[in-house]
């Protein structure tokens, strides 16, 4: 029996009966799976869970038009779409409510991440691409509210350019022609955060095969539309973004549906994936009316800030609870067989549940045992027997243990039994120490790629010059390396405000856009953290963006992107998916407070997992760029602004060469002081190293060229070897990024032990730089006071060679 959904008389869907109970009872399976998961976290089993009950019903629907090689970029409420989509298993569901700490059993995040923090893996072990045309992909969800949504743009624009590029039909793991689309998915309360409304506008102007679907239980937590929304109505407000009907012209096609109300959701995706699909256009389907029958999280109780009359409503208005309805009334079966069904799947999810747990619990029992062991064997021979067979007897009685707890008493019985030896107590501490190499790997490794991908293995290619080499500015060396990029690696698409038709703002890019077309390079509207987005979702997408944001001072507005989405991303995944986004930048060197700062230090803190290079001129970037684009990684190059005018000399492999990333260099050997600094501030240094000199000081300057990953050779270690004293210099505030280097220096090269002065910091201002000259010569680091500064070290070290100023 076919049943069917029928909205006008232009477009007829018809689902099988079978396909409908299916649907129900994927629905009600999701619901048991929220309720259990429920009862795990209130039992102990499980610190925190949080559910996608009341919104069973839309993602079934969108599950109908979700194929093979789409995306999702959604949140943690979406796990019904998971379930029908094949992007999580249920068992997988459960074993990420447990803190499973192993891909196999919970492959979006390897125990990782909180519960319903969906992902799939995009990537093989071995770091290649999977075929991700043959599977369904979801971006691996980030907890802050709206962050899914940056992303979504580049994801739909991948498919913009898969289809519109000749040069991409090659790829063909990434794409068929451009077919996919990308449903993201947000709640009604985190729609009024500005990554939303940025984002649907990025997706507007890009015109790419987006599918924003907004949940809207009129809830964010505890506050109301009332405090959420204007007019307390997402889809009123979005009106302006509609697309005129029966015109091919830009805009959304916005779709408004009850969120219980089953035919209609199936009509409006299908309407939507067929534009998506075949257009290219993309849609907004507003679900209201949706319920949260579990309340928000386990965090809290819904009783305390929803209303008797609004919890009444929700229990009638229950998206399953109205499908049931529909299905009785319109014959399609009975409540008899809708209850037998209900039945055997509480059951099933009981019995998927109790093996997930089992899974995750049983290899923590296996090392328990074997502690119990090494304890017994170390109790005969210790003459602390007591005190051991107590600890022992401590961790035997957990009902579930956490590996936290055998490490604790592992490390205690090696504490206590300190001045033994012997080969059981040698058993214990090589246990203790493989459960922390274990653990290493279960949580912390994946911040970097090691091996093929990583950036650091890039091998050196030096530039080569010749008689015929020819000077030239700044601006045009990298001018001449991003044109061989271009041409050299056909995924490479770069973008930024002013980046295309202008070639960006100081002509790194000039005339590219002509030569390789408005695809290859292109502009973007102002928005920084939706062109992060877009870079990420191309990248996840196998494509190699160079996202530019014009300015240092602009990457603050992209910064939480970067920091939550681009740089935990292969972390979080556990090595399951990359962005290798290059992030272009421009800085320390223009004018005024948001045009010259240096906000390094927060931008190095927050972006673990990116690469950050500070190169000192135009040479330097280019082959770092070089550098990056064989490798896998995201990264971030901030360009010296005041550099793109300055002469250099091109050298004759510009699109070959490479510089490794964590290798100082030595810009002038000296015997007194060693000067640590990169970048802009390498010029500065250079001058006042040769006042010095003049001085009778002899300063070694060294230019660190990569803030992270950081002197990997420790080579600064044997410069303040020879000096035994040292100076860090940068422009970022006092306690800053020299603050840093210092620690990289002291405490881990172990420079601490060589020093015969004490270390010294140079810094900018705490505040940032004024206006003017004067202003930023009183606000930045300065020649003079660099002398000063070396000079006063030496005086203190020899008063009567270096007297007194
Ligand atoms: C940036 C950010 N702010 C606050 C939070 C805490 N928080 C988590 S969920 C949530 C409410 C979201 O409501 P809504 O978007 O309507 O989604 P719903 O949970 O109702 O489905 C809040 C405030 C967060 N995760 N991220
Ligand atoms: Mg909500």
């Amino acid at each position: 029996m076919a049943v069917s959904l029928i909205s006008n008389t232009s477009f007829k869907i018809s689902l099988s009966r079978d396909a409908i109970i299916a649907d129900y009872r994927l629905a009600y399976r999701s619901r048991v799976a929220s309720l259990i998961g429920r009862r795990e976290v209130m039992s102990g089993k499980a610190k925190f869970g949080i559910f996608g009950d009341g919104k069973e019903l839309p993602q079934l629907a969108m599950a109908h038009v979700f194929q093979p090689g789409d995306w999702r970029s959604g949140y943690y409420r979406d796990q019904t779409l998971a379930f029908a989509t094949g992007i999580s298993s249920i068992q997988e569901f459960f074993a990420q409510l447990y803190a499973h700490a192993d891909v196999a059993a919970d492959p979006a995040s390897a125990g990782r991440m909180m519960d319903a923090h969906f992902g799939t893996r995009s990537l093989n072990e071995d770091g290649t691409w999977r075929d991700l045309t043959s599977q369904p992909n979801s971006a691996s969800d980030v907890s802050p509210t709206a962050s899914q949504m940056p992303r979504a743009v580049g994801l739909a624009y991948a498919s913009k350019l898969y289809r519109r590029l000749d040069e991409q039909q090659q790829f063909s793991k990434f794409s068929k022609g451009g077919r996919e689309i990308v449903f993201a998915t947000i709640g009604n309360a985190s729609a009024a955060e500005g990554l939303f409304w940025e984002s649907i506008n990025a997706i507007g102007v890009l015109r790419v095969p987006a599918i924003v679907t907004v949940y809207d239980d009129g809830y964010g937590i505890s506050v109301t539309n009332e405090s959420q929304i204007a007019k307390e109505n997402i889809s009123e407000l979005l009106e302006g973004f509609r697309r005129p009907p029966g015109e091919c012209c830009d805009g959304f096609d916005i779709y408004v549906v009850k969120g219980w109300d089953y035919p209609a959701l199936i009509d409006a995706y299908h309407k939507a994936a067929d534009v998506a699909r075949i257009e290219q256009m993309p849609s907004i389907v507003h679900v209201s009316e949706l319920t949260q029958p579990l309340g928000h999280s386990t965090s809290g109780s819904q009783e305390r800030y929803k209303s008797k009359e609004r919890l009444e409503w929700e229990a009638e208005y229950d998206c399953i609870k109205k499908f049931r309805e529909w299905i009785i009334s319109e014959g399609i079966a009975s409540a008899d067989e809708l209850n037998r069904a209900e039945e055997e799947d509480r059951r099933t999810i009981e019995v998927i549940r109790q093996r997930a747990w089992e899974d995750y619990l049983n290899p923590i029992l296996i090392d328990r045992q074997e502690l119990i062991a090494l304890f017994e064997n170390l109790i005969r021979k210790t003459s602390h027997s007591e005190e051991l067979s107590a600890l022992k007897a401590k961790i035997q009685v957990i009902q579930a243990p956490l590996r936290r707890d055998l490490s604790a008493a592992a490390h205690q019985a090696l504490f206590l039994t300190r001045q033994e030896t012997g080969p059981a107590r040698q058993a214990l501490a090589g246990w203790h120490a493989k459960l922390q190499y274990a653990s290493h790997d279960r949580y912390n490794t994946s911040l970097y790629l090691e091996g093929a991908g990583s950036a650091v293995s890039v091998p050196e290619i030096k530039p080569t010059y010749s008689q015929n080499s020819p000077v030239l500015m700044g601006f045009e060396v990298l001018n001449a390396a991003f044109d061989a990029a271009l041409q050299r690696e056909p995924r490479l698409i770069a973008f930024g405000e002013d980046l295309g038709r202008l070639g960006d703002v100081n002509q790194g890019f000039r005339g590219l856009q002509d030569k390789y077309g408005p695809l290859r390079v292109s502009d973007t509207g102002i928005r920084e953290a939706s062109i992060l987005g877009q870079a990420i979702g191309m990248a996840l997408r196998g494509l190699r963006p160079i996202a530019e944001i014009q300015y240092l001072d602009y990457v603050l507005y992209a910064l939480q992107i970067t920091s939550d989405d681009l740089a935990t991303l292969l972390w979080r995944t556990k090595g399951g998916q990359r962005a290798p986004v290059i992030i272009r930048t421009r800085g320390h060197r223009l004018e005024g407070v948001w045009h010259s700062g240096s906000l390094m230090a927060g931008i190095i803190h927050l972006v673990r997992g990116l690469h950050i290079l500070t190169p000192r001129d135009m040479t330097r970037a280019a082959g770092f760029y070089n550098t990056l684009l064989r490798a896998e990684e995201p990264a971030l190059l901030i360009e010296v602004l005041n550099g793109y005018r300055i002469k250099e000399t091109l050298p004759d492999n510009i699109g070959e060469f490479t510089i490794p990333l964590g290798v100082p260099e030595v810009l002038r050997p000296g015997e007194d002081i060693t000067l640590v600094t990169y970048g802009a501030c390498c010029r500065i240094a250079l001058e006042a190293a040769e006042a010095l000199d003049r001085a009778g000081i002899d300063v070694e300057v060294i230019d660190v060229q990569t803030l992270l990953p950081f002197d990997i050779h420790h080579n600064i270690l044997e410069s303040l070897k020879k000096t035994g004293r040292i100076v860090f210099v940068d422009e970022d505030v006092p306690g800053g990024t020299t603050a840093y280097m210092l620690q990289e220096v002291l405490e881990k090269q172990g420079g601490y032990s060589w020093l015969d002065s004490p270390p010294c910091t140079i810094t900018g201002q705490p505040h940032r730089p004024a206006y003017g000259s004067d202003g930023d010569y009183w606000s930045k680091p300065n020649t003079e006071q660099i002398f000063d500064s070396v000079y006063a070290m030496m005086h203190e070290v020899n008063p009567l060679k270096y007297p007194g100023i």
